[in-house]
C-alpha cells in the first residue's frame, strides 16, 4: 500500500525509504472491491458512501467500484444508510487502517470538521465527491468533485419560467408549485432549492405553495405528494430534487385519478434511466441532469493527491438538460 506521508519533493528525496516503510495491509470493511491485492504501489482508498437511496446513488456507487477496478485501486467501501454517524465511523475506520486516501459524499453539509481533522493529522488526504461540506477550514480536504447544484436548480426554474403559460393548468394566471426537497441539510437539497427560488422570482405568477423533504427516495416522494394532494387546492407543478421522488409523486398523482405530465407538470433532477423513461412517456416534463459517473475523475484525483501533486480545489462535472423529445433521442444510449 502506497502511503502519502510527505510532499512530492520530500517523497523524491526519500522515495525508496518511504515506499519500503509504507508496507502495511488493508482489510476490507463493509466491502472490498477492485485493486491488485495490496501490492506496495497499490493505492488503497476508503470510500464512505451516503447509502443506496436512489437510482442516482446506485449508479454512482457502480461508477466508483468499476473505476477502482479499472485503475487498480484497492477500494474499501461502506454504505452509511444515509446516516452521518455511520459515515463518520467509516472514515475513522479508514484512518485506523491507514489507507492512502479517503473519499466520501457527505450526507449533510455540516458536522465533519472533527473527523476530517483526524484524517489530516493522520496525513491521509480526503476527496469530497458528489456533495460538499460547509466548513470554514478548506484545508481539511484536497478537492470537491461534483455538480453545481445551484445551477441545476436554476435550470429547473428557467424551464418553468419559459413554459409558465403551459404550466398554468387551470388557467387562473397563477402557477402553484409544490417542492419535494432532498435530504434536509444536504448540499443538493439546499442548493437546488436556492437556484430554483432565485430563478422563478423573475415571474410573479409562479409561487412555491408547499415544500417538504422526501429524503431523495421514491417512497418519500410518494408520501409527501399524497399529503400535498390532500392539503393543496390547486397544484400546477411538482419540482422534485431528484427523479426518484418525482417517480413517487407520479404514483400518488395517478392514484388520485390525475394525469402526471398533463394535469400536473413535473420537473426533476438526475436523469437516471427510470426518470428518463417517465420523461419519454410524458409523465415528467423536464429533467435537469446530475451526472453520477464520477468514478474515473475520482481515481485520477486520488492518484494525484497520493503522489503529492496539487489539484484544482473544485472539479465540476459536465451535465445538461432534457425535454421529452430530447430524452427520446438519447435514452437507448445512456449509461445509467
Ligand atoms: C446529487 C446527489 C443526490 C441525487 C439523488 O449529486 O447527491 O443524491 O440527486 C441522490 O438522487 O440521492
Amino acid at each position: 500500500m502506497l502511503k502519502k506521508t510527505m510532499s512530492a519533493a520530500a517523497a523524491l528525496a526519500v522515495g525508496s525509504l518511504a515506499l519500503t516503510a509504507c508496507g502495511g495491509t488493508s482489510s476490507g470493511s463493509d466491502d472490498a472491491a477492485g485493486g491488485s491485492g495490496g501490492g506496495d504501489d497499490t493505492i488503497t482508498m476508503g470510500f464512505a458512501q451516503v447509502g443506496a437511496e436512489s437510482g442516482w446513488r446506485t449508479a454512482n456507487t457502480q461508477s466508483v467500484k468499476d473505476s477502482a477496478e479499472e485503475a487498480g485501486v484497492e477500494l474499501l467501501f461502506s454504505d452509511a444508510q444515509q446516516k452521518q454517524e455511520n459515515q463518520i465511523k467509516a472514515i475513522r475506520s479508514y484512518i485506523q487502517q491507514d489507507v492512502d486516501v479517503i473519499a466520501f459524499s457527505p450526507v449533510v453539509e455540516t458536522g465533519w470538521d472533527a473527523v476530517l481533522l483526524e484524517a489530516k493529522r493522520a496525513s491521509i488526504p480526503v476527496i469530497l465527491t458528489d456533495r460538499a461540506v460547509d466548513s470554514e477550514d478548506d484545508s481539511l480536504y484536497e478537492t470537491f468533485l461534483g455538480s453545481d447544484f445551484v445551477l441545476e436548480g436554476e435550470r429547473a426554474g428557467e424551464w418553468l419560467v419559459e413554459n409558465a403559460e403551459d404550466s398554468d393548468v387551470n388557467g387562473d394566471g397563477s402557477i402553484n408549485v409544490v417542492q419535494l426537497e432532498g435530504t434536509t441539510g444536504a448540499a443538493p437539497a439546499i442548493d437546488r432549492a436556492e437556484g430554483f427560488a432565485d430563478t422563478i422570482a423573475s415571474d410573479g405568477s409562479i409561487e412555491v405553495v408547499a415544500s417538504q423533504t422526501g429524503d431523495f427516495t421514491r417512497d418519500g416522494g410518494k408520501r409527501v405528494m399524497e399529503s400535498f394532494l390532500n392539503s393543496e387546492d390547486d397544484i400546477d407543478v411538482v419540482y422534485a430534487h431528484n427523479d426518484d421522488m418525482g417517480l413517487g409523486a407520479i404514483e400518488a398523482i395517478e392514484a388520485a385519478g390525475l394525469t402526471p405530465g398533463e394535469d400536473i407538470k413535473i420537473i426533476t433532477v438526475d436523469a437516471v434511466k427510470d426518470g428518463m423513461q417517465a420523461l419519454v412517456d410524458g409523465k415528467i416534463n423536464y429533467i435537469v441532469e446530475c451526472n453520477p459517473l464520477l468514478g474515473p475523475q475520482l481515481m485520477d484525483l486520488a492518484e494525484q493527491v497520493v503522489a503529492g501533486e496539487e489539484v484544482e480545489p473544485r472539479v465540476v462535472t459536465e451535465e445538461t438538460t432534457f425535454t421529452q423529445e430530447e430524452a427520446a433521442e438519447v435514452i437507448d444510449e445512456r449509461q445509467y
